[in-house]
């Protein structure tokens, strides 16, 4: 197994396959295979584009045989940072062939975060856009490399614009050829990618994950989302995530048959003309962007859209209101699926056959009879059914360590492999779960996971702050959004500035606080040197939020 991962222990492993549910497969060798099953059908769409499985498979080989020409190969760590468009999937198909890792980064991500990735993972190439929404990836990358020395290869799908250092993918397709070129043959248990997680402390940590595992976890949820060759799923989210990927996502569609169509963006008058056009049956979204989506159906500027062909909305990444999720089937018209899931693995699922109450309450149950579920208090100790605790889980699917992170694995997983997952639920009679809160210092800014931390290790970059407490203050819109307590030196920055401040840092914005707040002082938390936690409990404890904060505003769905 790749170096700086855990393995799951040998009885462990062994069950799995008794199982059934490791059966060996790469991801390379699977799409191998649909693409002689499903040949001729429609793959892949985006704005430009419509991939036959055939013509996927091929780019992918392709793009394998050129990548392999660059050096590039097994073992190879290599960040991908690309938006909703086709090459997303063929990079990682032709990396997976090779047995070389991408390393996934959201299309949100600036400077800061791919710096660290690269350097992080020492990574071998960045494969990165021209440019989005007038941001320009190319100078980015080019930065990138100036700051941390690597990697050595940025390639851009689209234009380089002529800039020196950069290499388009397509001449790196062009140059391999039409045979089927180079591929290894990467062992199914080793892993196949890394996942970012939303993190807790500081920087994000990455998540192995095994071509054995995903692949259980696609082939699981596109059964119980019982998708075949007449699913057509709209990607509204950034494909890269763990939840348009694999719950069931694009690969659980490949799985089936099925056509994926990429969406730009997953604002409803991107998406839902989309659906319009391309006869949507399923999609997912977090709850901002579905109740974006209700207001614009229900009178709204979308209301003349004809939606008959959207037959399940899934919405999970952060937790749907009761009352959001009833108006689903009347507006929409199409059944809803909650799904309670986390790149770490566990993934929860309502089913089609629950009722209408167990969808609009419950976060789901486990997508695998093995999820092994423990809800337990703060000592450890399994609470009473029913009662609140924090959820545990291992199980076929669910790594048992983060990438070249011993002490922080020794805090998140317990000694017989549980993952800590930090969120508070309680299980129902039937063995679904709610999820009422978190223990952990993360937080959820609809479906966008921020781990304070490392915000207010840049905030404390800034001469004009002394100190810093991010925290979540509840938002009807977001669920939460993020507030910055600083105490100031001087008279202080403004939030104008600060947010200038982190943005020239290259943090993604999605991370920059949504208030910031200047204190004298912050509340004594006990004895001596006060940690980051408790310090943000205490500020949380005196500064609650109240009437005077600013409403929502009507923003762009977030992108997890
Ligand atoms: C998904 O994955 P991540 O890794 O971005 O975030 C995981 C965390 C969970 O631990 C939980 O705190 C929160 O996001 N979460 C939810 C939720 N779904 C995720 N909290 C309440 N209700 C839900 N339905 O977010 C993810 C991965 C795969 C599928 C779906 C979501």
């Amino acid at each position: 197994m790749l170096a700086g991962c855990t393995p799951w222990p040998p009885e462990f492993a062994d069950r799995y396959r008794e199982r059934g549910y490791w059966t060996g497969e790469t991801l390379g060798a699977f799409l191998r295979d649909r693409a002689h099953r499903f040949a001729e059908r429609t793959a892949l769409v985006d704005a430009d584009r419509r991939w036959s499985y055939a013509e996927l498979d091929t780019r992918a080989d392709r793009t394998a045989a050129g990548l392999a020409r660059l050096g590039i190969g097994a073992g190879d760590r290599v960040v991908v940072q690309l938006p909703n468009v086709c090459e997303v999937v063929e990079v990682a198909f032709a990396l997976f062939r090779l047995g070389a890792l991408p390393v996934y980064a959201l299309p949100a991500h600036r400077r800061a975060e791919i710096s660290y990735l690269c350097s992080f993972t020492d990574a071998a190439a960045l494969v990165v856009a021209d440019t989005r929404a007038g941001f320009d990836y190319r100078d980015m990358a080019l930065q990138v490399r100036a700051e941390t020395g690597g990697p050595e290869h940025v390639l851009v799908v689209g234009d380089t614009g002529g800039r020196p250092g950069l290499t388009p993918l397509e001449r790196v397709r062009e140059q391999g050829g039409a045979g089927p070129g180079a591929t290894a043959d990467p062992d199914p248990a080793d892993v196949a990618f890394l996942q970012l997680s939303g993190g807790t402390t500081g920087l994000p940590k990455l998540i192995p994950r095994t071509h054995d595992d995903y692949l259980y976890s696609v082939r699981a949820s596109a059964e119980i989302c019982a998708l075949d060759t007449g699913t057509v799923y709209l990607a509204a989210l950034p494909a890269v995530h763990n939840f348009p990927m694999s719950s069931p996502g694009f690969l659980g569609v490949f799985s089936a048959g099925g056509t994926v169509v990429l969406a730009p963006d997953p604002g409803p008058a991107t998406c839902l003309a989309l659906i319009e056009e391309e006869a949507i049956t399923h999609t997912a979204l977090v709850p901002p962007a579905a109740m974006l989506w209700l207001d614009a159906v229900d009178g709204g500027s979308q209301a003349h859209r004809d939606l008959s062909s959207l037959r399940v909305l899934q919405v999970g990444g952060a937790k749907f209101a009761p009352e959001a999720a009833r108006r689903v089937r009347p507006v929409l018209g199409c059944a809803l699926q909650q799904v309670f899931g986390m790149a770490e693995g566990l993934v929860n699922y309502t089913r089609d056959d629950d009722p209408a109450e167990t969808v609009a309450t419950t976060q789901g149950r486990p997508a695998s009879p093995d999820d092994e579920i423990r809800v337990v208090d703060s000592d450890g100790t399994d609470v009473p059914p029913g009662a609140l605790g924090e959820l545990q889980t291992r199980g076929p699917y669910t790594v048992r360590g983060y990438y070249r992170a011993p002490e922080h694995n020794a805090e998140a997983f317990t000694a017989d492999g549980f993952y800590r997952t930090g969120d508070l639920v309680r299980t129902t009679p039937t063995g679904h779960l709610v999820v009422e809160g978190r223990a952990k210092d993360q937080i959820n800014r609809g479906g966008e996971k921020v781990a304070p931390d490392e915000v207010e290790d840049h905030l404390l970059g800034h001469p004009g702050v002394h100190d810093a407490a991010v925290v979540a203050v509840p938002d009807p819109f977001l669920g939460e959004r993020t507030c910055a307590y600083i105490v100031p030196r001087g008279a202080g920055p403004a939030r104008g500035e600060l947010a200038g401040f982190l943005r020239e840092r290259g943090l993604a914005a999605y991370k920059i606080p949504d208030r910031v707040e200047a204190v004298d002082a912050f509340p004594a938390t006990g004895v001596g040197k006060v940690s980051r936690r408790e310090l943000r409990e205490a500020v949380r404890a005196a500064h609650a939020p109240d009437a005077h904060a600013p409403p929502p505003a009507p923003a762009a769905p977030p992108q997890p």
